[in-house]
């Protein structure tokens, strides 16, 4: 089914000059990325985005990290786009992810874990609107 998802690249992302690599791996799998943008996130933004996890104990250290420098906007799109995604990008904590995946081959922090992706055709409207509202 063709979808519409949200990824972001945090800001270790940019910081260690893995835009290039983090993107081609979409490109890579045949999707499509559709629009793109850097630029710093709000404080406003991210709570919004991270509403879920408000009552976490993560939550504090997550907002702060994710204002720690510029980060890359995207709608990546195609078959499945939601959940080929999620697969690229792999498990939460780099410890669990696939040595394939974006987190498994670059990652080493539960927290600082390179990228962001939306979870759920609801989830990905939600947060499209948020981060795309132009569009
Ligand atoms: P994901 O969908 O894989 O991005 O992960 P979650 O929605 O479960 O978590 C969102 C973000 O919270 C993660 F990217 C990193 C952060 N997090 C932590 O810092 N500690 C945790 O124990 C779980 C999540």
């Amino acid at each position: 089914m063709f979808e519409r998802t949200l990824v972001l690249i945090k800001p270790d992302g940019v910081q260690r000059k893995l835009m290039g690599k983090i993107i081609s791996c979409y490109e890579d799998k045949g999707l499509t990325i559709s629009a793109m943008k850097m630029l710093y996130a709000t404080n406003d933004i991210l709570q919004q985005h991270y509403i879920e996890h408000k009552n976490k104990t993560f939550f504090n250290e997550l907002i702060s990290y994710l204002l720690e420098g510029k980060i890359v906007a995207m709608i990546v799109e195609g078959n499945n786009a939601i959940n080929v995604v999620r697969k690229i990008n792999g498990a939460t904590d780099p410890l669990n992810a696939d040595m394939g995946s974006i987190r498994g081959r670059f990652g080493n922090d539960k927290t600082k874990n390179l990228v962001h992706s939306s979870d759920s055709i609801d989830t990905a409207q939600r947060e499209l609107t948020l981060w795309f509202p132009e569009f």
